[in-house]
């Protein structure tokens, strides 16, 4: 809808009100050509303002609207109209102007903002590009150079950068429409010809091309395979070369290939699932809306290793005020020498004052009696973490929630030691934790609602997308990673060299192949697992490691090559060879060719080519079939929560959805044939056999992905 009202008897104030973000819905749509229709045939008007309900001005085109069939007035042709008004036209912004809600602001003929406001063109995270003019009014209004870095990133920027931009001609702090209605009322003197940005030429430059081109390279480096924003460069050099009515024609046909392609699809699903995640719900029938969290004021951090210095790191500069506890002087000092570095650091980048007066460090858990929260942040050692939580339930209020920042530990048996364990939750957070935006929440069994909704708050807090799981070992993230390295080390076994694999992964669409990535994150963390397990250690025949470990098909080639003192980057030796211990330069090694080699004759594996739609398949489809297996044991609640794990703890391609997505992309009826026939031709390899919720969504006619919930019958939800 769009409020129209007369405001000092001659301004006519348009307010658009769709709640929660004021997006141009076809209703908003309707209203807006209406209520400027009224204005400008009304002769006591002599001055328009647009602005939006509640602190909004617009969020932009209604997302959800792109599924169905077009309804309502098309944008471009209103945009128009409420360009070529004849009375003075003045958006006034408040909260933010993106996407359509900014083109919308760039056809007016002036913009106020708030000082608060945020205003930018992210239709390129969706998969699209600015389609309502944004590619050819903004270039006009402020130049091709500031508008390229706009439409490709996508970013938005604050008032104060929009005002020295030249987006917006004021910033204020006082009421963005009150100042706007006084602003129109001095304008309606002034010829507005100027003031029309389709009127006007884009700023010349010199050298063009090379500015195109490098741009060009600049993004496919960045965004490998991501087609949205080299569309948007060639909607911009439309505007650099072309007439408006021309560049405005190669706008649409450009948004048309984009408008239905499966990765516009993949960026918008991301977009939706992101704010799904925070939508949890637990067996008893809690959820977000109806669990209150409790106010977090103080929290102990445990432990100042790598983790706990990032976590640290994390509730400071959001002004929650920290303990940090190490057990001896000399790693208390170096530990707080690191985290006061990093947050002075951090504050220094963001152009603010370090917080470092909420920091204290101590040795004793004594001193955490009255903290509201304790985060335990030190190693995977279950037998440690077991005698802190005994310890913490001795000395903190009976109040105090316990968390345990683990990647897989079990964390109901941590419950379990303590006196509280409906206190109890899991935080696992991912390396380097005040970088990394992706927290998984683990709720065990007896963790309460409140305990959840606070560690969910306290994650959206400090900026983390929190997803709330189940409690198995690996929860998510690491339950599925296993099936997809598996995967890969039986494909060296097979015939596969490191960056065969990597090539194809990263040809898919990850920054980072999985051998690649095993080398940043070090080979000796996932040995150490694996040694912990039973599956390797001194009891082992080094020469000739079984390829049967507990009952299961093993590849024992990772053990070989940490016995090798190979752990990746930072020892300058991995799956590839770098020049010096901790450069990220890799380069193939060819003693890991000839490793391979030795190890195929020893076995008497005859090498064969594998291609990339093998290792795709074979790494990818294993991912997902955990993943179906994972929604069947209820451990995560819906795909989505998968997929956002996924794009945000582990680099999968934004643009491919997240595994699941991916999956239901490829179609299920394919994943399964596939899966079907690795299994055949590889019955002693793990994770390849179809998950049952996988076979019986196939037998249902492979419903869309927000459907899959209705097929997963709820045995047990760990949730
Ligand atoms: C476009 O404009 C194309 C044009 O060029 C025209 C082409 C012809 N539509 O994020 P929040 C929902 S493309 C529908 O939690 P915040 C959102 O799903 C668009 N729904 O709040 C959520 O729903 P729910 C370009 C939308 O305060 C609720 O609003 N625009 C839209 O943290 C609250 O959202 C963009 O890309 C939408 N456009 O952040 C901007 N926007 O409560 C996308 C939000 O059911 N939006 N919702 O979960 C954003 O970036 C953030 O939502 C915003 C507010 C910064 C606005």
């Amino acid at each position: 809808m769009a409020r129209y009202e007369l405001v000092k008897r001659s301004v006519a104030l348009i307010t658009l009100t769709n709640p929660p973000v004021n997006a141009l819905s076809s209703v908003v749509r309707h209203g807006i050509t209406e209520t400027i229709e009224r204005a400008r045939g009304d002769p006591k008007v002599t001055a328009v303002v647009i602005c939006g309900e509640n602190g909004k001005f617009c969020g932009g085109a209604d997302i959800r609207e792109f599924a169905g069939p077009m309804r309502g007035p098309p944008l471009v042709p209103m945009l128009d109209v409420i360009e070529a008004v004849e009375k003075p036209v003045v958006a006034a912004i408040e909260g933010v102007a993106l996407g359509g809600g900014c083109e919308l602001a760039l056809a007016c003929h002036y913009r106020i903002a708030h000082s608060k406001a945020h205003v930018g063109l992210p239709e390129v995270t969706l998969g699209l590009l600015p389609a309502a003019g944004g590619t050819q009014r903004l270039p006009r209004l402020i130049g091709i150079p500031a508008a390229l870095d706009l439409i490709t990133t996508g970013r938005h920027v604050s008032a104060q950068e929009a005002l020295k931009l030249g987006i917006v001609d004021q910033v204020t702090e006082q009421n963005a429409c009150e100042v706007a209605v006084e602003f129109a009322l001095r304008a309606v003197a002034t010829a507005l010809s100027s003031r029309r940005l389709s009127m006007r030429t884009t700023p010349s430059l010199p050298n063009l091309d090379a500015l195109f081109e490098a741009v060009t390279m600049q993004v496919q480096k960045k965004a490998r395979g991501v087609m949205a924003p080299l569309a948007c460069i060639q909607a911009v050099r439309a505007a650099a070369t072309m007439p408006y009515s021309q560049g405005m024609k190669r706008e649409s046909e450009l948004m048309a290939t984009l408008f239905n392609s499966g990765q516009a699809r993949a960026l918008q699903y991301c977009f939706f699932a992101q704010r799904t995640t925070g939508k949890w719900t637990l067996p008893s029938g809690a959820q977000w809306n109806n669990s209150k969290p409790r106010d977090i004021r103080s929290i102990a951090v445990i432990g100042l290793g790598t983790m706990g210095r990032g976590i640290a790191v994390s509730l400071a500069r959001v002004g929650i005020s920290v303990i940090a506890v190490e057990t001896e002087k000399k790693l208390l000092e170096t530990g707080r020498q690191m985290v006061v570095g990093m947050l002075e650091r951090d504050a220094k980048r963001r152009g603010v004052t370090a917080s470092l007066n909420l920091l204290k460090f101590t040795l004793s858990l004594q001193d955490l009696k009255d903290v509201d929260l304790v985060i335990e942040a030190v190693f995977e050692d279950m037998k440690l973490k077991e005698s802190i939580f005994k310890e913490l339930s001795k000395v903190c209020r009976p109040g105090t929630l316990l968390c345990t920042n683990t990647s897989g530990l079990d964390v109901d048996a941590l419950a379990g030691v303590t006196d509280r364990p409906h206190l109890v939750a899991g935080m696992h957070f991912f390396s380097p934790a005040h970088v990394m935006k992706l927290l998984e929440v683990v709720c065990g069994p007896r963790s309460s609602s409140e305990t959840i909704a606070t560690v969910m708050s306290l994650g959206k807090r400090i900026g983390k997308v929190s997803v709330a799981v189940g409690n198995c070992p690996g929860f998510v993230g690491n339950r599925m990673l296993k099936p997809y390295l598996d995967q890969a080390s039986f494909l060296l076994e097979e015939g596969a060299t490191p960056e065969q694999v990597d090539k194809a992964l990263e040809e898919f669409g990850f920054a980072m192949g999985c051998f690649r990535m095993s080398d940043l994150a070090g080979l000796d963390v996932g040995w150490r697992v694996r040694k912990e397990s039973g599956l390797t250690g001194p009891d082992v025949d080094r020469n000739y490691p079984p390829r049967r470990r507990h009952g299961h098909r093993y590849c024992p080639i990772p053990d070989m090559i940490c016995e090798q003192g190979r752990m990746g980057q930072k020892t300058g030796r991995g799956w590839y060879m770098y020049d010096k211990p901790g450069s990220t330069d890799a380069k193939p090694d060819p003693l890991i060719q000839s490793l391979l080699e030795v190890y195929r004759s020893r076995y008497g594996i005859q090498p064969r080519n594998i291609s990339s739609q093998e290792i795709i398949e074979r790494c990818l489809f294993a991912l997902a079939n955990e993943g179906f297996r994972i929604l069947e044991d209820g451990i995560a609640a819906r795909p989505e929560d998968i997929d956002v794990i996924y794009l945000f703890g582990y680099g999968f391609p934004r643009h491919r959805g997240g595994p699941m997505f991916n999956a239901s992309m490829v179609g299920l009826q394919r994943v399964l044939e596939r899966l079907e026939h690795y299994q055949q031709t590889h019955p002693d390899v793990p994770h390849l056999e179809p998950s049952p919720l996988l076979k019986k969504l196939v037998a249902c006619g492979s419903p869309p992905i927000q459907k899959w919930g209705e097929h997963i019958k709820k045995m047990y939800s760990h949730l």
